[in-house]
Protein backbone atom coordinates (compact mmCIF):
# COMPACT_ATOMS: atom_id res chain seq x y z
CA UNK A 1 0.00 0.00 0.00
CA UNK A 2 2.02 3.29 -1.21
CA UNK A 3 2.60 5.68 2.10
CA UNK A 4 1.76 9.35 2.35
CA UNK A 5 2.62 11.58 5.04
CA UNK A 6 1.02 15.03 5.64
CA UNK A 7 2.28 18.05 7.37
CA UNK A 8 -0.79 20.05 8.46
CA UNK A 9 -2.90 17.25 8.67
CA UNK A 10 -5.13 19.23 11.41
CA UNK A 11 -5.35 21.93 8.91
CA UNK A 12 -8.55 21.98 6.77
CA UNK A 13 -7.02 20.99 3.47
CA UNK A 14 -5.01 17.93 5.79
CA UNK A 15 -8.55 16.81 6.88
CA UNK A 16 -10.01 16.61 3.49
CA UNK A 17 -6.79 15.18 1.30
CA UNK A 18 -6.27 12.83 4.57
CA UNK A 19 -10.02 11.18 3.89
CA UNK A 20 -9.14 11.48 -0.37
CA UNK A 21 -6.43 9.30 0.20
CA UNK A 22 -7.17 6.47 2.51
CA UNK A 23 -10.34 6.15 0.25
CA UNK A 24 -7.34 5.01 -2.63
CA UNK A 25 -5.79 2.89 -0.17
CA UNK A 26 -2.76 4.78 1.39
CA UNK A 27 -1.39 4.34 4.44
CA UNK A 28 -1.85 7.98 5.80
CA UNK A 29 0.65 9.81 8.52
CA UNK A 30 0.46 13.16 9.67
CA UNK A 31 2.69 15.66 11.25
CA UNK A 32 1.30 17.88 14.25
CA UNK A 33 2.59 20.13 16.66
CA UNK A 34 2.87 19.85 20.49
CA UNK A 35 -0.50 21.80 21.41
CA UNK A 36 -2.07 21.48 25.03
CA UNK A 37 -4.92 19.85 23.52
CA UNK A 38 -4.52 18.16 20.38
CA UNK A 39 -6.50 19.41 17.43
CA UNK A 40 -8.18 16.58 15.97
CA UNK A 41 -11.50 18.17 16.18
CA UNK A 42 -11.47 18.37 11.69
CA UNK A 43 -10.15 14.37 11.54
CA UNK A 44 -13.00 13.51 13.57
CA UNK A 45 -15.74 15.28 11.67
CA UNK A 46 -14.70 13.61 8.55
CA UNK A 47 -14.59 10.50 11.17
CA UNK A 48 -10.72 9.58 10.39
CA UNK A 49 -9.18 10.66 13.48
CA UNK A 50 -8.37 6.58 14.42
CA UNK A 51 -7.84 5.59 10.90
CA UNK A 52 -4.53 8.20 10.29
CA UNK A 53 -1.28 8.02 12.33
CA UNK A 54 0.32 10.79 14.13
CA UNK A 55 3.63 11.99 14.15
CA UNK A 56 5.07 14.47 16.38
CA UNK A 57 6.65 17.40 13.75
CA UNK A 58 6.91 20.80 14.22
CA UNK A 59 8.20 22.61 11.34
CA UNK A 60 10.02 24.96 13.31
CA UNK A 61 12.03 21.98 15.04
CA UNK A 62 14.86 20.52 12.24
CA UNK A 63 15.22 17.71 14.37
CA UNK A 64 11.54 16.46 14.12
CA UNK A 65 11.47 17.02 10.08
CA UNK A 66 14.46 15.07 9.92
CA UNK A 67 13.45 12.39 12.22
CA UNK A 68 9.93 11.74 10.98
CA UNK A 69 10.96 11.59 7.34
CA UNK A 70 14.42 9.28 7.99
CA UNK A 71 11.98 6.47 9.64
CA UNK A 72 9.15 6.77 7.39
CA UNK A 73 10.63 7.53 3.50
CA UNK A 74 7.12 7.90 2.28
CA UNK A 75 6.20 7.79 -1.13
CA UNK A 76 4.22 10.54 -1.16
CA UNK A 77 4.53 13.82 1.29
CA UNK A 78 2.46 17.03 0.86
CA UNK A 79 3.80 19.94 2.74
CA UNK A 80 0.49 21.96 3.98
CA UNK A 81 1.33 23.04 7.04
CA UNK A 82 1.64 26.52 7.40
CA UNK A 83 1.16 29.73 9.43
CA UNK A 84 -1.84 30.54 6.54
CA UNK A 85 -3.59 33.43 7.97
CA UNK A 86 -2.69 36.45 5.63
CA UNK A 87 -3.60 39.69 7.68
CA UNK A 88 -1.71 37.54 10.88
CA UNK A 89 1.48 37.52 8.94
CA UNK A 90 1.69 41.68 9.61
CA UNK A 91 1.87 40.73 13.20
CA UNK A 92 4.49 37.41 13.07
CA UNK A 93 5.93 38.40 9.99
CA UNK A 94 9.23 36.22 10.86
CA UNK A 95 7.28 33.47 12.42
CA UNK A 96 5.26 33.18 9.13
CA UNK A 97 8.72 33.80 7.48
CA UNK A 98 10.12 30.27 9.33
CA UNK A 99 7.10 27.87 8.75
CA UNK A 100 5.94 29.15 5.49
CA UNK A 101 9.80 29.56 3.69
CA UNK A 102 12.54 28.18 6.15
CA UNK A 103 10.90 25.31 7.25
CA UNK A 104 10.52 24.16 3.57
CA UNK A 105 14.03 24.26 2.54
CA UNK A 106 14.73 21.99 5.77
CA UNK A 107 11.92 19.66 4.23
CA UNK A 108 13.58 19.70 0.76
CA UNK A 109 17.18 19.20 2.06
CA UNK A 110 15.97 16.07 4.40
CA UNK A 111 14.50 14.57 1.68
CA UNK A 112 17.54 15.38 -0.69
CA UNK A 113 19.94 13.45 1.93
CA UNK A 114 17.27 10.43 2.66
CA UNK A 115 14.60 10.24 0.50
CA UNK A 116 15.01 11.66 -2.96
CA UNK A 117 12.37 8.98 -4.71
CA UNK A 118 9.43 10.71 -2.22
CA UNK A 119 6.95 12.67 -4.60
CA UNK A 120 6.70 16.09 -2.85
CA UNK A 121 3.70 18.67 -2.97
CA UNK A 122 4.29 22.33 -1.80
CA UNK A 123 0.97 24.35 -1.21
CA UNK A 124 1.43 27.31 -2.66
CA UNK A 125 -0.78 29.91 -3.16
CA UNK A 126 -2.51 32.79 -5.78
CA UNK A 127 -1.08 35.34 -2.75
CA UNK A 128 2.04 35.48 -4.73
CA UNK A 129 1.14 37.06 -7.36
CA UNK A 130 -0.21 40.27 -5.75
CA UNK A 131 -2.31 42.73 -7.31
CA UNK A 132 -1.65 41.56 -10.70
CA UNK A 133 -5.05 41.39 -12.25
CA UNK A 134 -6.89 38.99 -14.89
CA UNK A 135 -6.96 35.65 -15.34
CA UNK A 136 -3.78 34.38 -13.88
CA UNK A 137 -1.48 31.16 -14.78
CA UNK A 138 1.60 29.43 -13.81
CA UNK A 139 3.52 32.68 -15.93
CA UNK A 140 1.88 35.11 -14.02
CA UNK A 141 4.75 37.39 -12.23
CA UNK A 142 5.31 36.75 -8.24
CA UNK A 143 4.63 39.89 -6.95
CA UNK A 144 3.03 39.52 -3.06
CA UNK A 145 1.97 42.11 -1.43
CA UNK A 146 2.03 40.23 2.70
CA UNK A 147 4.55 38.46 4.62
CA UNK A 148 2.71 35.26 3.81
CA UNK A 149 2.81 36.20 0.60
CA UNK A 150 6.13 37.00 0.46
CA UNK A 151 7.25 34.00 2.61
CA UNK A 152 5.31 31.58 -0.06
CA UNK A 153 6.95 32.81 -3.09
CA UNK A 154 10.12 31.91 -1.49
CA UNK A 155 9.20 28.06 -0.59
CA UNK A 156 7.59 28.12 -4.45
CA UNK A 157 11.41 28.96 -6.01
CA UNK A 158 12.89 26.60 -3.47
CA UNK A 159 10.80 24.02 -4.88
CA UNK A 160 11.23 24.73 -8.14
CA UNK A 161 14.70 25.32 -7.88
CA UNK A 162 15.36 21.65 -6.14
CA UNK A 163 13.47 20.05 -8.84
CA UNK A 164 15.16 21.81 -11.78
CA UNK A 165 18.93 21.27 -9.27
CA UNK A 166 18.46 17.39 -8.14
CA UNK A 167 15.48 16.07 -11.02
CA UNK A 168 13.70 15.50 -7.81
CA UNK A 169 10.01 14.44 -8.45
CA UNK A 170 8.49 18.25 -6.54
CA UNK A 171 5.48 19.69 -7.69
CA UNK A 172 4.15 23.34 -6.08
CA UNK A 173 0.07 23.74 -6.19
CA UNK A 174 -0.81 27.41 -6.96
CA UNK A 175 -3.78 27.24 -5.06
CA UNK A 176 -6.52 29.63 -5.11
CA UNK A 177 -8.93 30.25 -1.99
CA UNK A 178 -10.51 27.19 -1.12
CA UNK A 179 -13.59 26.87 1.48
CA UNK A 180 -15.45 24.98 3.40
CA UNK A 181 -17.84 23.73 6.62
CA UNK A 182 -13.76 22.94 8.31
CA UNK A 183 -12.40 26.59 6.90
CA UNK A 184 -10.71 28.01 10.26
CA UNK A 185 -13.37 30.90 11.91
CA UNK A 186 -10.98 33.61 10.85
CA UNK A 187 -11.00 33.43 7.56
CA UNK A 188 -13.71 35.83 5.79
CA UNK A 189 -15.90 33.11 4.27
CA UNK A 190 -16.60 30.78 7.72
CA UNK A 191 -16.59 34.44 9.88
CA UNK A 192 -19.67 35.27 7.69
CA UNK A 193 -21.40 31.98 7.61
CA UNK A 194 -21.08 31.28 11.26
CA UNK A 195 -22.35 35.00 11.80
CA UNK A 196 -25.11 34.61 9.85
CA UNK A 197 -25.87 31.55 11.23
CA UNK A 198 -25.76 33.06 15.05
CA UNK A 199 -28.02 35.56 13.89
CA UNK A 200 -30.68 33.14 12.03
CA UNK A 201 -30.56 31.55 15.73
CA UNK A 202 -31.47 34.86 17.07
CA UNK A 203 -28.31 35.10 18.89
CA UNK A 204 -25.23 37.43 18.19
CA UNK A 205 -24.64 40.95 16.29
CA UNK A 206 -23.51 41.72 12.92
CA UNK A 207 -20.66 40.10 11.14
CA UNK A 208 -17.97 42.86 11.42
CA UNK A 209 -15.83 43.02 7.95
CA UNK A 210 -13.56 44.66 6.65
CA UNK A 211 -12.89 45.10 2.38
CA UNK A 212 -16.45 44.45 0.97
CA UNK A 213 -15.25 44.86 -2.53
CA UNK A 214 -12.37 42.87 -2.51
CA UNK A 215 -12.76 39.17 -5.03
CA UNK A 216 -11.51 35.96 -4.14
CA UNK A 217 -11.68 32.81 -6.47
CA UNK A 218 -13.52 30.46 -3.96
CA UNK A 219 -13.36 26.84 -4.51
CA UNK A 220 -14.83 23.98 -2.51
CA UNK A 221 -11.26 22.23 -0.57
CA UNK A 222 -12.77 18.45 -0.64
CA UNK A 223 -12.39 19.50 -4.82
CA UNK A 224 -9.04 21.44 -4.72
CA UNK A 225 -7.35 18.85 -2.68
CA UNK A 226 -7.86 16.05 -5.56
CA UNK A 227 -5.69 18.42 -7.62
CA UNK A 228 -2.93 17.93 -5.13
CA UNK A 229 -2.98 14.06 -5.28
CA UNK A 230 -3.45 14.17 -9.79
CA UNK A 231 0.04 16.46 -9.58
CA UNK A 232 1.69 13.51 -7.71
CA UNK A 233 0.26 11.13 -10.12
CA UNK A 234 2.23 12.57 -13.32
CA UNK A 235 5.42 11.60 -14.56
CA UNK A 236 7.55 14.20 -13.43
CA UNK A 237 6.67 17.39 -10.95
CA UNK A 238 5.33 20.91 -12.49
CA UNK A 239 3.48 23.92 -10.81
CA UNK A 240 -0.24 23.98 -11.25
CA UNK A 241 -2.46 26.91 -11.26
CA UNK A 242 -5.79 25.50 -8.97
CA UNK A 243 -8.91 27.23 -9.58
CA UNK A 244 -12.52 27.91 -10.15
CA UNK A 245 -11.93 30.78 -12.69
CA UNK A 246 -14.88 32.79 -10.71
CA UNK A 247 -14.24 36.08 -8.79
CA UNK A 248 -16.46 36.78 -6.22
CA UNK A 249 -16.80 39.84 -3.72
CA UNK A 250 -16.68 39.38 -0.13
CA UNK A 251 -20.10 41.36 0.04
CA UNK A 252 -22.12 39.01 -2.57
CA UNK A 253 -20.44 35.44 -0.78
CA UNK A 254 -22.31 37.68 1.99
CA UNK A 255 -25.13 37.77 0.38
CA UNK A 256 -25.15 34.13 -1.02
CA UNK A 257 -24.66 32.75 2.37
CA UNK A 258 -27.41 35.13 3.70
CA UNK A 259 -29.83 34.08 1.22
CA UNK A 260 -29.19 30.28 2.08
CA UNK A 261 -30.36 31.02 5.93
CA UNK A 262 -33.37 32.90 4.60
CA UNK A 263 -32.26 36.30 5.07
CA UNK A 264 -33.26 38.98 1.96
CA UNK A 265 -29.84 41.39 2.83
CA UNK A 266 -30.56 45.47 1.94
CA UNK A 267 -27.60 47.54 1.35
CA UNK A 268 -27.27 50.63 3.93
CA UNK A 269 -24.71 53.31 3.11
CA UNK A 270 -21.53 53.36 1.77
CA UNK A 271 -17.75 53.16 2.22
CA UNK A 272 -16.83 52.45 5.92
CA UNK A 273 -20.77 53.62 6.59
CA UNK A 274 -22.16 50.32 4.72
CA UNK A 275 -24.03 48.09 6.56
CA UNK A 276 -26.49 45.50 5.07
CA UNK A 277 -30.04 44.73 7.29
CA UNK A 278 -32.87 41.64 6.40
CA UNK A 279 -35.79 43.28 4.74
CA UNK A 280 -38.16 41.54 6.22
CA UNK A 281 -37.21 41.30 9.89
CA UNK A 282 -34.43 44.86 10.52
CA UNK A 283 -32.06 42.77 11.85
CA UNK A 284 -28.20 44.09 10.97
CA UNK A 285 -26.91 41.40 9.55
CA UNK A 286 -23.16 43.01 8.92
CA UNK A 287 -21.63 45.86 8.91
CA UNK A 288 -17.73 47.53 7.90
CA UNK A 289 -15.14 48.06 10.77
CA UNK A 290 -12.04 50.50 9.54
CA UNK A 291 -10.13 47.92 11.81
CA UNK A 292 -10.26 45.42 9.31
CA UNK A 293 -8.84 46.41 6.49
CA UNK A 294 -5.03 45.44 5.63
CA UNK A 295 -2.06 47.51 5.51
CA UNK A 296 -2.26 46.00 1.85
CA UNK A 297 -5.09 44.21 -0.15
CA UNK A 298 -4.86 42.11 -3.19
CA UNK A 299 -7.92 43.18 -4.73
CA UNK A 300 -8.71 40.83 -6.83
CA UNK A 301 -7.99 36.91 -7.13
CA UNK A 302 -9.44 35.11 -10.28
CA UNK A 303 -7.33 31.70 -11.97
CA UNK A 304 -6.84 30.21 -14.79
CA UNK A 305 -6.61 26.47 -14.34
CA UNK A 306 -6.28 25.37 -17.88
CA UNK A 307 -3.36 23.78 -17.24
CA UNK A 308 -4.49 21.66 -14.40
CA UNK A 309 -7.69 21.31 -16.80
CA UNK A 310 -5.60 19.58 -19.75
CA UNK A 311 -2.84 17.57 -17.39
CA UNK A 312 -4.54 15.98 -14.85
CA UNK A 313 -7.56 16.33 -15.31
CA UNK A 314 -8.84 18.51 -12.57
CA UNK A 315 -12.01 20.12 -12.73
CA UNK A 316 -13.56 22.04 -9.96
CA UNK A 317 -17.46 20.46 -9.34
CA UNK A 318 -18.25 23.33 -6.31
CA UNK A 319 -19.73 26.39 -7.64
CA UNK A 320 -20.14 30.04 -5.51
CA UNK A 321 -23.93 29.38 -4.77
CA UNK A 322 -23.74 25.43 -3.80
CA UNK A 323 -20.45 26.28 -1.56
CA UNK A 324 -22.06 29.27 -0.16
CA UNK A 325 -25.36 27.17 1.22
CA UNK A 326 -23.54 24.62 2.08
CA UNK A 327 -21.17 26.54 4.48
CA UNK A 328 -23.98 28.59 6.01
CA UNK A 329 -26.27 25.35 6.33
CA UNK A 330 -23.53 23.43 7.80
CA UNK A 331 -23.06 26.03 10.65
CA UNK A 332 -26.62 27.04 10.89
CA UNK A 333 -27.59 23.17 11.45
CA UNK A 334 -24.54 22.84 14.01
CA UNK A 335 -25.61 25.49 16.25
CA UNK A 336 -29.41 23.90 16.05
P1 LIG B 1 -5.03 25.69 8.00
O1 LIG B 1 -6.41 25.15 8.16
O2 LIG B 1 -4.67 26.95 8.67
O3 LIG B 1 -4.01 24.54 8.47
C1 LIG B 1 -2.66 24.82 8.69
C2 LIG B 1 -2.01 23.61 9.32
O4 LIG B 1 -0.62 23.90 9.57
C3 LIG B 1 -2.60 23.19 10.68
O5 LIG B 1 -2.65 21.78 10.74
C4 LIG B 1 -1.57 23.72 11.68
O6 LIG B 1 -1.53 23.00 12.88
C5 LIG B 1 -0.30 23.48 10.88
N1 LIG B 1 0.87 24.20 11.40
C6 LIG B 1 1.00 25.53 11.60
N2 LIG B 1 2.21 25.80 12.09
C7 LIG B 1 2.87 24.62 12.20
C8 LIG B 1 4.17 24.24 12.65
N3 LIG B 1 5.06 25.14 13.11
N4 LIG B 1 4.51 22.93 12.63
C9 LIG B 1 3.63 22.01 12.19
N5 LIG B 1 2.39 22.30 11.76
C10 LIG B 1 2.02 23.60 11.77
O7 LIG B 1 -4.69 25.89 6.44
P2 LIG B 1 -5.39 25.24 5.15
O8 LIG B 1 -6.47 26.14 4.70
O9 LIG B 1 -5.66 23.82 5.41
O10 LIG B 1 -4.22 25.40 4.08
C11 LIG B 1 -3.28 24.33 3.87
C12 LIG B 1 -2.05 24.91 3.18
O11 LIG B 1 -2.42 25.45 1.92
C13 LIG B 1 -1.35 26.03 3.92
O12 LIG B 1 0.02 25.92 3.66
C14 LIG B 1 -1.90 27.30 3.27
O13 LIG B 1 -0.98 28.35 3.41
C15 LIG B 1 -2.03 26.82 1.84
N6 LIG B 1 -3.07 27.46 1.04
C16 LIG B 1 -4.34 27.51 1.48
C17 LIG B 1 -5.33 28.06 0.69
C18 LIG B 1 -6.76 28.11 1.15
O14 LIG B 1 -7.53 28.88 0.55
N7 LIG B 1 -7.15 27.33 2.12
C19 LIG B 1 -5.00 28.56 -0.59
C20 LIG B 1 -3.68 28.47 -1.02
C21 LIG B 1 -2.72 27.89 -0.21
P3 LIG B 1 -2.44 23.40 14.16
O15 LIG B 1 -3.70 22.59 14.00
O16 LIG B 1 -1.61 22.97 15.31
O17 LIG B 1 -2.68 24.89 14.10
O1 LIG C 1 -10.56 34.89 3.97
P1 LIG C 1 -9.33 35.70 3.89
O2 LIG C 1 -8.64 36.00 5.19
O3 LIG C 1 -8.38 34.96 2.87
P2 LIG C 1 -7.09 35.44 2.06
O4 LIG C 1 -6.43 36.60 2.69
O5 LIG C 1 -7.49 35.59 0.62
O6 LIG C 1 -6.12 34.18 2.23
C1 LIG C 1 -6.57 32.85 2.05
O7 LIG C 1 -6.43 32.50 0.69
C2 LIG C 1 -5.06 32.47 0.23
C3 LIG C 1 -5.12 32.09 -1.26
O8 LIG C 1 -5.29 33.24 -2.03
C4 LIG C 1 -4.31 31.46 1.06
F1 LIG C 1 -3.03 31.35 0.59
C5 LIG C 1 -4.32 31.86 2.51
O9 LIG C 1 -3.65 30.85 3.27
C6 LIG C 1 -5.76 31.95 2.97
O10 LIG C 1 -6.32 30.65 2.97
O11 LIG C 1 -9.63 37.11 3.18
C7 LIG C 1 -10.23 37.17 1.92
C8 LIG C 1 -10.58 38.62 1.60
C9 LIG C 1 -9.43 39.60 1.79
O12 LIG C 1 -9.41 40.49 0.72
C10 LIG C 1 -9.79 40.36 3.06
O13 LIG C 1 -9.30 41.68 3.14
O14 LIG C 1 -11.61 39.03 2.49
C11 LIG C 1 -11.31 40.33 2.95
N1 LIG C 1 -11.99 40.53 4.24
C12 LIG C 1 -12.95 41.48 4.46
N2 LIG C 1 -13.36 41.40 5.75
C13 LIG C 1 -11.78 39.86 5.38
C14 LIG C 1 -12.64 40.41 6.33
N3 LIG C 1 -10.93 38.83 5.66
C15 LIG C 1 -10.96 38.32 6.93
N4 LIG C 1 -10.16 37.27 7.23
N5 LIG C 1 -11.79 38.84 7.91
C16 LIG C 1 -12.64 39.89 7.66
O15 LIG C 1 -13.38 40.33 8.55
Amino acid sequence: MPTAFITGITGQDGAYLARFLLARGYVVHGGMRRVSQPRLARLERLGIADRVHLHECDLLDLASIQRVLRDLRPDELYNLAAQSHVATSWEVPSLTARVNALAVGDILETLRLFSPETRFYQASTSEMFGNAGGALDESAPLRPRSPYGAAKAHAHHLTVNYRESWGMHLSSGILFNHESPLRGEEFVTRKITRGLARIAHGAGGPVLLGNLDARRDWGFAGDHVAAMWQMLQRDRGGDYVVATGVATSVRDFARLAAGALGFTPETLGEGLDETAVDRKTGRCLWRVTPGLFRPAEIDRLCGDAARARRDLGWTPATGIEALADMMARADHDALA
